[in-house]
């Protein structure tokens, strides 16, 4: 959660945006995005959902480099009618959410350094746009997409926006689908990250359960390192569904006082996908 000022910064919209300005990136930023894009659109295939490789397609441009946010919204816009802005770093909640109920997703316009290839705090734009934008191409996700911030608007006015936002981090950001008898990624902090990508699927650190809307908004997250625990869709139809017709207003009562859960927690009613060994997280947080 953002606690931060509402007040835009110097040279922002009130809503936050600003020009992305895609001439003022040098050669060595456009060498960055082409380095990122080509490390994981070559490992992605059979590791992500066969939707989002579909929609990598609409990210590849007329100019080289780094998407122009103008000829790709154009696109997407056609597709499922959202577009893509640019905003300095982390916006508020409620205009994120407010950008999100009006189909406008929020990137980030800079790009990350290569001392930061791996691992940065706030998302720049080869997270935002390769890890957010396929999917938004894809119809039952860009509706889901919209529906989280409506939600997140309602969530608000309610006191629940930390409930919802771990909604938020085990779809949007950390999700996996189930296909078949397999998992595949969807989740745009998963498909974004080289390190992850393999991690999630393959490790045997990590538990992998199946997804329950009550149950996950119960569980803290870390913002800081791989997760110990994903959460298995069984569709986007699914996820869209439940997110819909739940009406969440006494699922946040229902919840008021229940403890939280740790990242790692096993509960006797989870659908177990993997039970992690947490070896990858013990050897990094011994206490
Ligand atoms: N701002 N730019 C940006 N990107 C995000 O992903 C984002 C944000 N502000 C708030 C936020 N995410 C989350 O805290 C909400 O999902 C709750
Ligand atoms: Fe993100």
């Amino acid at each position: 959660m953002t606690h931060i000022h509402e007040r835009p910064p110097e040279g922002a919209a009130a809503d936050w945006t600003i020009p992305q300005d895609w001439s003022a990136y040098t050669p060595r930023d456009h060498a960055m995005w082409d380095r990122l894009f080509a490390r994981q659109a070559a490992m992605l295939p059979g590791r992500a959902v066969p939707e989002f490789m579909e929609g990598l397609d609409i990210l590849r441009m007329t100019k080289p480099g780094i998407p122009d946010f103008t000829e790709l919204s154009d696109r997407l816009m056609q597709r499922t009618g959202w577009q893509v802005v640019a905003v300095p770093g982390l916006v508020p909640d409620r205009l994120f959410f407010e950008h999100l109920a009006n189909r406008r997703f929020v990137a980030g316009r800079f790009i990350r350094t290569p001392e930061q290839l791996d691992y940065l705090e706030e998302p720049d734009v080869f997270h935002d746009v390769f890890g957010h934008v396929p999917l938004l191409a894809h119809p039952v996700f860009a509706d889901y997409m919209q529906a989280y911030g409506e939600g997140g608007l309602r969530a608000e006015r309610m006191g629940a926006i930390d409930r919802l936002a771990r909604l938020y981090w085990y779809t949007v950001e950390f999700g996996l689908i189930r296909q078949g008898d397999d998992l595949r990624l969807y989740g745009a902090g998963i498909v974004s990250s080289h390190g992850e990508s393999i991690f999630a699927l393959d490790d045997p650190s990590p538990n992998r359960l199946g997804f329950d809307l009550k149950r996950l908004m119960r569980t803290k997250y870390r913002i800081d390192d791989y997760q110990q625990s994903y959460f298995v869709i069984d569709s986007f139809e699914d996820l869209l569904r439940q997110t819909v017709e739940t009406d969440f207003a006494p699922l946040y009562h229902a919840l008021e006082g229940a403890p939280d859960l740790e990242v790692d927690t096993i509960l006797p009613e989870d659908r177990i996908y993997t039970l992690g060994t947490q070896a990858y997280a013990r050897g990094r947080f011994t206490k």
